[in-house]
Order: structure tokens, then sequence, then C-alpha cells
């Protein structure tokens, strides 16, 4: 845990290769895809990070899905929340709880990089900026199907940000030059800090890449989000 801990405060992220087995990820996979398969029931709170394509509306090259928890409860009660909080208080502090969970799948031949980001700059300005991000490997992941890629950012500095058309992921410009890909198996997970940038290439091969994404605060940070009407579902704001 020490190293684990030491790397995340050091480099902004860390990995665990397995933060549960085969049969809990089919577990998990059952309800992700009953999530993913729902549009009626998700439609408030989906959306194509790559933006909507304007001559082609019925393709979602990367799709985002704001608190399945809402949509599927049960979801809450697998195994990869209880692991994941355990991790992210070992990493940030008793006080971490969960703030938000998505689902970010990459659909084949979509071939659509997340864009270089940092998620503080989706976020508002709280007093306490411990965040942590649990981004879990619902498929192998390699560079050709999206795996992340981690990018330390000194001093907590948020760095400008853009929107890509079309309701799309913010992104900026950075030297990545020195960005490290990290591969990794199903139920294999990362864990980043909310000002680290990272960045996914996109999906060139033949199946998805499914991934989902567990955002962990201090509790008191979340309540005063939620004092402010910022639930994780509803129209992205930006920073920076
Ligand atoms: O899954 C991806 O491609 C991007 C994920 C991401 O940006 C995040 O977890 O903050």
């Amino acid at each position: 845990m020490d190293t684990i801990k030491n790397e995340f405060l050091t480099k902004g992220y860390t990995k665990i290769d397995q933060l549960f087995d085969s049969t809990e990820a089919e577990k998990l996979l059952e309800i992700y895809n009953s999530v993913l398969n729902d549009k009626e029931k998700t439609t408030h709170l989906r959306s194509d990070l790559a933006g909507i394509d304007t001559t082609n509306k019925a393709i979602e090259r990367i799709t985002q899905i704001m608190r399945p928890s809402l949509v599927v409860p049960k979801i809450l009660g697998h195994i990869a929340y209880k692991k994941a909080l355990h991790y992210a208080k070992k990493l940030l502090g008793d006080d971490m709880e969960l703030d938000f969970d998505m689902l970010i799948n990459k659909a084949p031949h979509t071939n659509t990089p997340t864009p270089w980001h940092q998620d503080a700059a989706y976020w508002i300005n709280l007093p306490d900026k411990r965040a942590v991000s649990c981004w879990i490997a619902l498929d192998n992941v390699y560079e050709s199907n999206g795996c992340m890629w981690f990018l330390p950012v000194p001093d907590q500095q948020i760095l400008k940000h853009n929107n890509l058309p079309n309701g799309g992921a913010l992104y900026c410009n950075a030297d990545t030059t020195h960005a490290i890909p990290v591969p990794l198996q199903v139920g294999g997970c990362t864990f980043h800090d909310g000002f680290t940038l990272h960045y996914s290439k996109g999906n060139t091969t033949d199946s998805q890449r499914r991934a989902l994404i567990l955002n962990f605060r201090p509790k008191e940070m979340i309540k005063l989000e939620r004092n402010q009407g910022i639930d994780h579902t509803g129209v992205r704001k930006q920073r920076s």
C-alpha cells in the first residue's frame, strides 16, 4: 500500500492490477451492459464526449453515462465500489466518499481519442481539493482500444481548457511527450488525482472498450457541491 500511495502522491496516478476477479467482472458487466444498452432510461444522463456527430446522430463514439447507479442502484453493491473506496481512503484520507460514478464506452472502430484534460477543470473550485478517480477496465485495455495515458501536473495548476464542438469534452493543449500509457486487464484499475492530465487514444479494434469510473472526494466537499446544486448528472460546467 505504501508504494501505491507514494506513487499516487508523487506522480498523480497509480495502478492496481486486479481490483476484483473475473467472476466479479462478469457480474459487473451484466449490470453495466444493461445501462449502456438502455437509451430510454439514460437519455438525460448520456452524452457523446466526442460531441454529437451532426451527420449521423445515431452513432455514439465515446458514450458517457453519468451516475449509472441512479438507473440501477444495485450496482452500488458490487465489490468494485467497496474496494475502490477502501483505496481512495488509503490514498487521500478516511473522509473520502463516493461523489459520483460514470461509465465511458468507446465503441468498436470509432477511433476517437478522449482529449487531454484535467478533471478539476470540470469541477467547481472547492476549498479542499483532494479528489481521486478510480478508472476500472471492463475490457482488457491497451493503446489501440483506448487505455488511459497520464501526465503529472505540478502545483495543482489548472490549464486553460476549451470545449470540443457540439457538446463534446473539455480539452487543453499541453506538451505530452512524456505521458505514460497504462494497459490493464479486466478488473484492473488506475487511480488519478483531479489535477493529473489524462487522455486515451481512439478505439480501432473490433470490440468495445468499457470502463467504469468512480470519483471520490471529502464528505464535506460533496455536501458543499450538493448545496450548490452540483450532483454530476447534468449539463457540464467548465471552470477554466
Ligand atoms: O475513458 C476515457 O477515455 C477517459 C476517462 C476520463 O477522462 C476520466 O476517467 O476522467
